[in-house]
């Protein structure tokens, strides 16, 4: 029997990794937490994160900035000049969920490169680059995303991020990984974090996600390029002051990470699996290597909005990423309860909008 979604019920909320809750243990963290002003560099709780950070990420330096798309923003104008190019991915979510902030902050253009499931190969990156000339503006900047979003959580196989940074290296360019989900990549593929960041210029990942911390995220790269990120968030207005108590929470997500980002997988394999089962939905299998879920609902002659509110009724929030494509997002918050209930109100919302598909009763 499903549970009701009558608003006193917590609904089982797969809209994303984003929405979880502090843990018991971050909130005790963020009462106990000693703060100072951190624009002054007084925080010690922040600079504990930063160090910390930046240690496991295997660089010189990290900054505490409120959030990925901040990390993301600062990046590209740390490694560009106004007027040149950044290559990244037809869908990062540079390019889409980002408000232009490249263009808008660093004045630079995008230019996509064409993928599979989200990942950047060399060669194609390559046959992108352009040189400056009196005719067209350089590539001085590339971007990849691991774990990538709008491609269903794919990671990078290390083997293509070492490609790509020689590649780049050797030309002069840059590589920022947005690495808001990078946590969940070196769960999936075994891959310790500071490996999969080595030969990246700059990374970005995110605490506010699998991690489950209620804020923030760390921008990692080299002293001198952190030294100048900071500048960049004053300016952004991301300067934060007794910002202990959020880096507090921080340094719990981190604690205790990789274990748990595992089951979160597992629950995604589970709900794929269910949906698998639905002919009336298009779900890609192999798409599904961490915690990101993402389906077609072409063939019901619905919207995801119509589509969205169907699940909402059943207790269960999941967004629409597109005209026809739905996300389901596994985190700390679901469990695997949560997600036998999900497939249940998703088929019962299948049905709902093709009756004549409903099986017969044996
Ligand atoms: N992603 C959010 C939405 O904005 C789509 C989500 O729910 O997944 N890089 C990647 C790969 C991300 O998925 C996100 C957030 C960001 C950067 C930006 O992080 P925030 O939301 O902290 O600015």
């Amino acid at each position: 029997m499903l549970r009701r979604y009558d608003g006193a019920v917590m609904p089982v909320d797969l809209r994303s990794d984003t929405v979880t809750r502090p843990t018991a243990a971050m909130r005790a963290a963020m009462a106990d937490a000693e703060v100072g002003d951190d624009v002054y560099g007084e925080d010690p709780t922040v600079n504990r994160l930063e160090q910390c950070a930046a240690a496991i990420i295997g660089k010189e330096a990290a900054l505490f900035v409120p959030s990925g798309t901040m990390g993301n923003t600062i990046a590209i104008k740390m490694h560009t000049n106004h007027g040149e190019e950044v290559l990244c991915e037809a869908h990062s979510h540079m390019m889409d969920w980002e408000l232009s902030m490249m263009a808008w902050f660093s004045g630079c253009l995008a230019r996509t490169v064409a993928s599979e499931a989200g990942i950047l190969r060399w060669p194609n990156i390559e046959q992108a680059i352009r040189k400056g000339s009196p005719h067209c503006a350089s590539t001085t900047l590339i971007a990849i995303e691991n774990t990538h979003n709008m491609a269903g959580g794919t990671v990078y196989p290390l083997e293509t991020i070492d490609q790509i940074c020689d590649g780049a290296h050797e030309r002069g360019l840059k590589v920022h990984m947005d690495g808001a989900r990078v946590f969940n990549a070196s769960a999936a593929s075994g891959v310790p974090v500071d490996r999969i960041a080595r030969n990246v210029d700059s990374v970005m990942f995110c605490l506010s996600k699998g991690l489950g911390a209620p804020v923030g995220s760390l921008l990692a790269g080299t002293r001198q390029d952190i030294d100048q990120a900071r500048l960049y968030r004053k300016r952004l207005g991301g300067g934060m002051r007794q910002a202990g108590i959020l880096a507090a929470a921080g340094l719990v997500a981190l604690a205790d990470v990789p274990e748990r980002l595992v089951s979160d997988h597992a629950n995604a394999r589970l709900l794929v699996e269910g949906l698998a089962d639905l002919p009336q939905l298009s779900v890609d299998s192999s798409r599904v290597q961490t915690n990101i879920v993402i389906f077609g609902i072409e063939k019901l002659g619905c919207s995801t909005n119509e589509f969205s509110g169907e699940l909402k009724r059943r207790g269960v929030l999941a967004n629409g990423v597109s005209s026809t494509h739905m996300r389901l997002v596994t985190h700390r918050d679901v469990t695997r309860a949560d997600c036998e209930q999900a497939i249940e109100a998703i088929s019962e919302a299948v049905y709902r909008f093709q009756p004549q598909a409903v099986p017969s009763e044996q």
